[in-house]
């Protein structure tokens, strides 16, 4: 991690709007769990508040954010070591993305990509939330001074805009005050794409249940979508430089170097020239006995969803204690009578 004159601090969130996806694994939670293991001060949250820029069924919605719990848990997020809470509970990340949509500008809002993906051709009937949303993910990092955010490739845009955010503010009111976050966006699998379709990411909200693995998803259902993935007929290279105009290999191969934890070089070395017919078992026998112990572990957390709930409150109890003083210190520069 590179320095700041700031303490170390990681946060991190994921949205609890459908189902945990071997992306949101892979490109995110995964290395949350090694940040967690370097020693250093790690938060992260299931941010409830963003699911709703998007209709989401308040049953179903509950049901994620616990379900997405036991993903965090069930991964290797220790709520001891580091601190897990839902976004809802810490009225602090609210309470400073309004004081941001106050710093962020309109023209930086209708650059993000993601706004334009998601609103699409029908913005004006978009919410207004999902056109705001970089800024209230700004707060989520900067309400705890944090210093470092491992995210996947897509977030990219988003973090360059909170540290937009953090500058405009410093400037402005001339201090030093929020860090200038580094964005960490490591790995094999920084953008695991859809197992349709290699040109897009591997999403929670593509219709179709085939372009992702669940977390949740058994062996016979892993092992049918890798079989079904779309390939090519060509057989494997033995060099990354191979893969270069092969999107959806590339795809197959980086999920196996994540998944196997090593690089895509040394995956080729060993399954350079062999036919798809051949890697995909291959592929299906690594996910299975990478992902199975998790499912186990998430289905046996939600059969007592009162632990995964004081987990969560407990977490934004030691948050909060984190937040407040952040806020009333935000507030005190921009000048509110306290
Ligand atoms: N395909 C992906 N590859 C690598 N990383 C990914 N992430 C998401 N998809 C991939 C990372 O997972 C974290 C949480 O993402 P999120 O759920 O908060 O938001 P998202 O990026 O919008 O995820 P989805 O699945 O694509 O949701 P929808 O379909 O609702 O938009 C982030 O760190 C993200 O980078």
């Amino acid at each position: 991690m590179s320095e700041t004159a700031f303490q170390p601090r990681v946060f991190s969130g994921i949205q609890p709007s459908g189902d945990l996806h071997l992306g949101n694994y892979l490109g995110a939670l995964k290395r949350f769990v090694t940040m967690q293991d370097q020693g250093i001060e790690t938060i992260y949250c299931m941010v409830d508040l963003h699911a709703i820029t998007v209709w989401q069924d308040p049953t179903d919605l509950r049901n994620a954010t616990r379900e997405l719990a036991a993903g965090f848990i069930a991964a290797g997020l220790d709520p001891e070591k580091s601190i897990l809470f839902n976004q809802s509970q810490v009225p602090e990340h609210a309470q400073l993305a309004w004081i941001f949509n106050c710093v962020a500008r309109m023209g930086w809002m209708q650059r993000m990509t993601q706004w334009k993906d998601k609103a699409g051709k029908n913005a004006q009937n978009a919410s207004l939330g999902l056109f705001a949303y970089p800024s209230l993910m700004a707060a989520d990092i900067l309400i705890y001074h944090a210093t470092h955010v491992p995210v996947g490739d897509d977030q990219k845009q988003h973090l360059e805009l909170t540290r937009d955010i953090a500058m405009k503010f410093n400037h402005d009111y001339k201090v030093d005050f929020f860090p200038v976050t580094e964005p960490v966006i490591e790995g094999a699998a920084t953008r695991v794409m859809s197992l349709r379709d290699g040109s897009k990411k591997m999403s929670k909200s593509d219709p179709s249940a085939a372009s992702r693995i669940n977390m949740t998803d058994d062996a016979d259902t892993i092992a049918k979508k890798i079989r079904k993935a779309k390939t090519d007929p060509e057989a494997l290279p033995s060099e990354a430089k191979g893969l270069e105009e092969r999107p959806e290999a590339r795809n197959l191969v980086n999920i196996y170097a994540a998944l196997s934890e090593t690089s895509v070089d040394d995956v080729l070395r060993d399954v350079g020239g062999k036919q798809f017919s051949e890697f995909k078992p291959m592929l299906s026998e690594l996910a299975v006995e990478k992902l199975a112990p998790i499912s186990g572990e998430m289905a046996r957390l939600m059969q007592d969803t009162s632990e995964i709930d004081a987990i969560l409150h407990r977490g934004s109890e030691r948050a909060r204690a984190i937040a407040a003083p952040i806020l009333e210190q935000t507030y005190e520069i921009v000048g509110m009578v306290r």
